[in-house]
């Protein structure tokens, strides 16, 4: 099994810098940043086969993914409701929180046009809920990334099909480029995805041809990067080197991650950053092991957040 995603690359120097982040949380929200427990999440060395590749699978690790809405229409708004079982079908209700949130909730259409990064409201009895507008009929993927709070539970991606029903028109995945446009803000990809090695990726956001130095803390980061694989929507969650308030890491214009491809292929990088109070998502095609630098011609896409 070497098809793992290795997003735990350079595990041993980011271990620290990820346990301190999750004492790290919103200014929003200080008091529950403060309670946060740090080093919740183990990071293990990048071992082969220790992952199988994230969001592949409905259930995993004894832990199932039960999406009660499978079935949505494009265009409005809808309600998606799912719940998290363990092996025994008993709903999970504890989590460990993870950059703030319990779980995190993605969801992403197969032509990987279409991007909502959501956080869900658990009632009592496990059952997760959110409203998510999607405006394109088609195939999407539902990926859900928590830790179960039980003890030795690892953090797990659980993917599930989800059809927005109406006239559907697949696209073309837009070509590989090193910059991204969205809502007037210019993000230039530096750095690119290699197969089975641990690389660096850059991405620096400017407006108005200015770069951008007030970044603002966005679930304990200025940056969160999600990598999804063409053809198969396998999801590669990426963490940013650093985090706010650590004495070294500046709010911008630059994030920097470090990230592991499982497999040669195509990617749709997303980027969620946040700038005058705003969430926003910036989003690339990139060629895992491709040397040449992609086009900088500038994409367009329908992208955006339901927080
Ligand atoms: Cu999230």
């Amino acid at each position: 099994m070497n098809t793992g995603l290795k997003i735990t690359a350079f595990a041993a120097a980011l271990a620290a810098t990820f346990g301190a982040a999750y004492g790290v949380g919103e200014a929003l929200d200080p008091v529950v940043a403060e309670a946060a427990p740090k080093h919740e999440k183990r990071h293990e060395p990048p071992s082969a086969g220790a992952h199988t590749a994230g969001g592949l699978q409905i259930s995993e690790g004894g832990y199932t993914l039960e999406l009660e809405t499978p079935r949505v229409a494009a265009g409005n708004r809808a309600d998606l409701r799912f719940t998290v079982r363990d092996d025994r079908g008993r709903a999970v209700t504890e989590y460990r929180r993870e950059h703030d949130k319990e779980l995190h909730l993605i969801v992403a259409s197969r032509d990987l046009l279409t991007y909502r990064h959501l956080h869900p409201t658990r009632a009592a009895d496990g059952t997760w809920s959110t409203s998510v507008d999607l405006p394109r009929a088609g195939g999407y993927r539902v990926f859900a990334d928590f830790t179960p709070a039980r003890k030795g539970a690892e953090n797990l991606t659980l993917g599930a099909d989800l059809a927005a029903s109406g006239s559907y028109r697949p696209q073309e995945l837009p070509r590989p480029a090193a910059t991204a446009r969205v809502d007037g803000y210019d993000v230039e990809l530096t750095g690119t995805l290699q197969p089975g090695r641990a690389s660096e990726l850059r991405l620096s956001v400017s407006r108005d041809g200015k770069p951008v130095t007030d970044l603002q803390p966005y679930l304990g980061a200025y940056g969160h990067l999600v990598a999804l694989r063409a053809g198969d929507l396998a999801y590669l969650h990426v963490h940013p080197h650093g985090e706010p308030g650590d004495g070294t890491t500046e709010p911008g214009p630059e994030v920097s991650f470090t990230a592991t491809a499982p497999s040669t292929g195509r990617y749709r990088l997303f980027l969620d950053f946040k700038h005058d109070g705003v969430v926003r998502t910036a989003a690339f095609t990139v060629e895992a092991g491709e040397q040449a630098a992609p086009s900088a011609t500038p994409e367009h896409s329908d992208d955006g957040h339901g927080h």
